[in-house]
């Protein structure tokens, strides 16, 4: 057995003050670095879309923040511009303990595709790439904490889950957006595939 702790999105954006900022979410960042020893892998994940990406609501007209659209791969939630390659706003929150990581994951830069998982994009078949790094160093294990609970943490487990890799996601060191509901959606879409939530 050997257990990978996997840090979705801890980037500025989605902190207090940023772009697309979650409660709270810069409150999970000591505990978080508090438990990075434990694991035999830390792998950090990295929302990081080009400018104009087709998530945003600035790309389509006549839309706004929060608002559905039809994608060719099924429905889209149109966000703020956030975490433009580059930018302040896409680097990691800066008490991240980023030096332990082993591996830095980027998604969401196909202009085309949103990539809310850290497996598949959100046509849920192109990979990322993270399987295959996770198989080929034996990790049978994840646990999984960071931003946001309702999106990318809830993605990237429920994928996690039906690869087959035993997985557990950390409630108290994740936060939510929590749009419409999504958040009891997606602890509901969790627990059914069999991710645990401790
Ligand atoms: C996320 C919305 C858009 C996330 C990323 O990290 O949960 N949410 N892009
Ligand atoms: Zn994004």
């Amino acid at each position: 057995m050997s257990h990978a702790l996997i840090v979705i999105d801890v980037q500025n954006d989605f902190c207090p003050g940023g772009a697309l900022a979650v409660p709270d979410g810069n409150a999970i960042v000591a505990g978080i670095n508090a438990l990075m020893p434990g694991f035999d892998a830390v792998i950090l994940t990295q929302d990081w879309h080009p400018a104009g990406h087709s998530s945003f609501a600035s790309s389509h007209e006549g839309k706004g923040p929060y608002e559905l659209v039809d994608m060719p791969y099924g429905p889209q939630v149109l966000w703020p511009d956030h975490c433009v390659q580059g930018t302040t706003g896409a680097a990691f929150h800066a008490d991240l303990n980023t030096t332990r990581a082993d591996l830095i994951i980027r998604k969401g830069y196909n202009p085309a595709i949103d990539s809310y998982s850290a497996f598949f994009e959100n046509d849920q078949s192109t990979p990322t790439g993270l399987e295959g790094y996770l198989r080929t160093r034996g990790i049978t294990d994840l646990t999984m904490v960071g931003l946001a609970t309702d999106f990318c943490v809830n993605f990237s487990a429920q994928d996690a889950a039906r690869l087959g890799f035993a997985v557990t996601v950390r409630r108290n060191l994740c936060r939510a957006i929590d749009l419409d509901g999504s958040l009891d959606a997606a602890l509901a879409g969790m627990t059914d595939k069999g991710v645990a939530l401790a």
